[in-house]
């Protein structure tokens, strides 16, 4: 007999970009949810991780309520550079997708005005919670336990969404003969940095260079992100702030045009690279969402927008059934999903392909990405391909 009984309508594990957001759509449509989250609320508003919003991922933070500070401190894109052969060229996404752009605002951010919106509207967010286990999930009443504070949780709900990421224990639930999984994992991964640095060009830059890709990226107008390629073990031990910088300014050259400004590196860390999807997306009243159903590898800046993508079908679909009693959008959830989840993984994937070098050695598979990289920045067609992924393809019903 658990300290703590409750009963809600839908108990969502993970308190990151597709927990919170689910919740607030909920919210919207009147459905009781609760939150919980393993890590402390200053751990996931302070966990460096996206930067891109999408231009439906922004539009729906504005139309939801919770873009007043992404309206003030988001940056509007309407453009990302390419840079290769010591030469940067735009691709001019506005231009090419009839208006649409990218906002850079960095994830924690969202992360900490969904939780301001959800905690200031008197709904619940456990932080801090341990032991999580979930069982009756092929029942009508899965059950979601816990310990927090000391005291032992059980929540009963009618749904639960898994939204706690990779490594979260909502898949584990799933017996491995109901699931299929796909995955790819590429021979190098990303060393990060976040510098008190002021950006020193004003949109992203994605570059392969002979030594290995490089990305330029910012935050705001005082701290600029910034991505080496590096080994896919990498320690950063070895890694002194110099030789980072030494390693973005060669890759990041281009004759006659800025340079990196240095600045105090205020965080170090290293992204492995992994593409990964299960299918299907739900088994029983458990439904997967974000980074618990699918991986991309962040060349594609897609991550965040696909969990954005899930939760926002959820929400209609939970919507659908707690007003209607409709459960067609529950019973098509998976494969609505998979259908985008597919195409990011694709674009992510052929970023990928196309900015790292994957065997130093290979020089035909380099001329082969120069030249791919000399066609999308000459023609209209392949640029336009690169620009409507990029700000996010039109989500089909
Ligand atoms: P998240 O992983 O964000 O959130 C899951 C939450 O569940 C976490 O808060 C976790 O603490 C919690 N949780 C886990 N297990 C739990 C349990 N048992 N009980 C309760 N809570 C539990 N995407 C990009 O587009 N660009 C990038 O540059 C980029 N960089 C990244 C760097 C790193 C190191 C990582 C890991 C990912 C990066 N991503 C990037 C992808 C990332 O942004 C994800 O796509 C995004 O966080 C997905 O959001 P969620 O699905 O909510 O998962
Ligand atoms: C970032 O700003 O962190 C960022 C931007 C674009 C990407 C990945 C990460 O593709």
């Amino acid at each position: 007999m658990a300290d703590n009984n409750i009963r809600t309508q839908v108990g969502i594990i993970g308190a990151g970009p597709a927990g919170l957001l689910l919740s607030h759509l909920l919210s919207l449509n009147g459905i009781e949810s609760i939150v919980i989250e393993d890590k402390s609320r200053s751990y996931v508003e302070s966990r460096i991780r996206a930067g891109v919003l999408e231009h439906g991922t922004a539009q729906l933070l504005f139309d939801t309520g919770v873009g007043a500070r992404l309206a003030k401190e988001g940056m509007r894109h309407e453009g990302i550079n390419l840079g290769f052969s010591g030469q940067l060229h735009r691709i001019n996404l506005a231009e090419l997708t009839g208006g649409k752009a990218i906002t850079v605002y960095g994830q924690h951010e969202v992360v900490k005005d969904l939780i301001a919106t959800r905690l200031s509207r008197g709904e619940q967010i456990l932080f801090e919670i341990t032991g999580v286990t979930l069982d009756r999930i092929t029942t009508k009443q899965p059950r979601i336990c816990f310990r927090h504070q000391d005291r032992s949780f059980e929540v009963t709900c009618d749904w639960v969404a898994g939204c706690d990421g990779y490594h979260g224990v909502s898949r584990a639930c799933i017996p491995a003969e109901a699931l299929t999984i796909f995955e790819k994992t590429y021979p190098f991964a990303w060393l990060g940095i976040l510098a008190e640095a002021a950006p020193s060009w004003e949109e992203l830059i994605y570059a392969n260079h002979e030594n290995g890709f490089a990305l330029f990226s910012m935050r705001s107008p005082k701290i600029t992100r910034l991505y080496l390629q590096c080994r896919p073990d990498e320690d950063l031990t070895p890694w002194s702030d110099d030789r980072i910088w030494e390693n973005l300014e060669k890759r990041l050259s281009f004759p006659g045009d800025k340079t990196i400004q240095r600045g105090k590196i205020l965080q170090k860390s290293v992204t492995t690279m992994r593409s990964f999807v299960v299918e299907p997306m739900r088994y029983g009243r458990l439904f997967l969402a974000g980074d618990a159903a699918h991986v991309v590898p962040p060349t594609g800046a897609k991550g965040m927008n696909l969990a954005v993508g899930d939760v926002c079908l959820l929400a209609r679909a939970l919507a659908a059934f707690y007003a209607k009693d409709q459960t067609a959008l529950l019973e098509s959830y998976s494969d609505r999903c998979l259908r985008r989840v597919w195409k990011a993984q694709r674009f992510s994937w052929w970023m990928t392909s196309l900015l790292h070098r994957f065997d130093q050695n290979d020089a035909f598979e380099y001329r082969r990405q120069l030249a791919e990289l000399d066609y999308l920045t000459t023609s209209r067609a392949a640029a336009t391909v690169l620009a409507e992924n990029y700000v996010g393809l039109p989500w089909t019903d």
